[in-house]
């Protein structure tokens, strides 16, 4: 696709604004203006996607006969979080050689994109969390069409694409030229929690690992709660530390347009410096209620008395309600351009972390509430959606006319994102003895350095197929000799200073056809990339 998708219309963005569509508590209801750009075709699949998310999740809980009366749940707020994100990168950026690990809850979101694509059908779509259905979290093993990651424990779906990057390299670089592509993460806020996460990042080899992407859907909520602090320069600098690109969507272009008007700088200031409480708290406002709370009342945080309290209060007395409302929910992370831009500054020499500010169900009657994480909209509530989506509530799967602006994105991208047919590499012929009779008592860890060290002389066809890994404990795992033999793998050769030194018994040489990884103490990490290593026989195909 070229650069036309991310042109705006001639229009300002303001205009453009009161214009289109207005997601806000299903109160508002605007036409959208449907000029045929593709910019507005995305848009017209980031709701379509939106209503077929939100519909898998309904029709599981309140649609579907359910004998046993039990909860079956999905999360609604979670999708419609990320349904924007995924609507830009599935329909622009993704290529068929990259990868992408799913936050786990957006499941129902990816289901919808391969629904549109036509890899599920209107049966599959009614069968979240049934004996054989769609998964609630994307599964290898278990979806009808395979995730590239399985995820559901939060914190490790976010890490396991590096660890796939690694694997991938590895293959590229020793046995078969399968090439690479970007591997990307879809990350919770809170998944950043997770103490994986940074043993991930902060790991030395990571930070040469430039076809990682990791865009953090940043909702300011966890499961009970919405995160106190504004984390955001934290994260940033952390990554930044790590050796990572940082690319932060903050604002959308309706805030962007109303900032650089009279008044806007207060208006700006005043978004960021109230927490992250204060901000969801008014998402929840009435357009009334935002004229009062937003200069602040004189003496608080936001004094409205003060110079700066009236020029915002004069800014937000010239917007209609609906602009108002649609104004101080425009956040980066839900607007499309803003994010497509962002995604064309991804710098591949590094790994990049997207920081998109976002509203954790967005455009659903829960927005940014702090109990939403597994709100279910009920029959009315799905009505108001179905009129607002152009939708119907009892027919709710379709999919795009092919001779329509987003049924020719569509077609496009399925064919952009067409992988090649793959077929595993035959598995080579093991040896059934390696002439070597043990006596005696000795360590498994001494025996394992042995049988290693026979393989690559009996059968080095078989060794070549052998990668180690190691928690910084090869020398005393009895690794020594094959560490030796086979060199340690790197993204990046490096020189072994110690290889004239006659003290050196361990030889540390590192290349890309080594063929010992070694990670720092970090046993999840360890465990990630033996998951990726052991999984490459069928993800590492030749379209990459
Ligand atoms: C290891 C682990 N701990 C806890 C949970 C329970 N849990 C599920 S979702 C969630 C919060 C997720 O928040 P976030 O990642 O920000 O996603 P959001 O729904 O806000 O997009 C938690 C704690 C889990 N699934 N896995
Ligand atoms: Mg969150």
């Amino acid at each position: 696709m070229s650069n036309r998708h991310i042109e705006h219309s001639d229009q300002t963005c303001l205009d453009r604004c009161e214009t289109v569509r207005i997601w806000t508590d299903l109160r508002f209801k605007e036409e959208y203006v449907s000029d045929h750009s593709a910019l507005d075709a995305l848009d017209e699949i980031h709701d379509r996607i939106l209503w077929l998310s939100t519909s898998i999740i309904h029709h599981a809980n309140r649609v579907r006969p359910n004998r046993s009366g039990l909860k079956v749940g999905g999360h609604q707020a979670s999708c419609a979080s990320i349904a924007s994100i995924m609507t830009a990168l599935w329909f622009h950026e993704l290529r068929a050689e990259d990868r992408v690990s799913i936050k786990p809850h957006a499941g129902p979101v990816w289901h919808a994109i391969n629904y549109l694509f036509g890899e599920l059908d209107d049966e599959q779509m009614t069968t979240l969390r049934e004996f054989g259905g769609l998964q609630s979290y994307p599964s290898r093993t278990k979806d009808p069409v395979p995730a590239d990651y399985s995820t559901g424990s939060v914190g490790i779906g976010a890490t396991a694409p590096i660890w796939g990057a690694v694997a991938r390299r590895y293959v590229d670089s020793s046995l078969r030229d399968i090439g690479t592509g970007r591997q990307y993460s879809l990350v919770g806020d809170a998944e950043l929690d997770e103490g994986a996460v940074w043993e991930a990042v902060n790991d030395p080899g990571v930070k040469h690992l430039g076809e990682i992407v990791w865009i953090i859907d940043l909702n300011r909520q966890s499961l009970d709660r919405v995160v106190p602090d504004i984390a955001a320069g934290r994260i940033e600098a952390t990554f930044e530390a790590a050796g990572w690109q940082v690319i932060t969507v903050k604002f959308g272009r309706l805030l962007e347009d109303l900032f650089a008007r009279e008044g806007g700088d207060a208006l700006r200031r005043r978004i960021l410096t109230m927490s992250n409480p204060e901000y969801q708290r008014i998402l929840r406002c009435s357009a009334d209620e935002l004229r009062t709370r937003l200069p602040g009342e004189a003496g608080s945080e936001g004094d409205g008395d003060s110079e700066s309290g009236q020029a915002l209060r004069a800014l937000i007395s010239d917007l209609d309600d609906a602009t108002l409302l649609a104004a101080i929910r425009n956040l980066g992370g839900h607007d499309i351009p803003t994010l497509l831009e962002a995604f064309a500054q991804i710098d591949d020499s590094c790994p990049t972390a997207v920081i998109a500010y976002t509203i954790k169900g967005f455009g659903l009657p829960s927005s940014g509430h702090p109990q939403n994480h597994s709100a279910l909209i009920d029959a009315d509530e799905y009505s108001a959606l179905a009129e607002l989506s152009g939708q119907d509530p009892q027919a709710p799967w379709s999919r795009f006319d092919p001779d329509t602006p987003a049924g020719r994105i569509l077609a496009e991208t399925a064919q952009r994102l067409a992988r090649p047919e793959f077929a595993p590499a035959a598995p080579v012929e093991l040896p059934r003895d390696l002439e070597r009779t043990h006596k005696g008592t000795s360590s498994s860890q001494a025996a394992l350095g042995r049988v290693l060290m026979d393989l690559s002389r009996q059968s080095p066809e078989t060794a070549r197929r052998v990668v180690t890994v190691s928690p910084d404990v090869s020398s005393t795992t009895n690794l020594g000799g094959w560490v030796n033999k086979v060199g340690v793998w790197s993204a990046d050769a490096a020189q072994n200073w110690f290889a004239d030194d006659a003290e050196t018994i361990l030889q540390w040489n590192e290349s890309a056809q080594g063929q010992h990884m070694e990670l720092g103490i970090a046993e999840t990490n360890l465990v990630g990339l033996l998951g990726e290593l052991g999984a490459t026989w069928s993800r590492c195909s030749p379209s990459g």
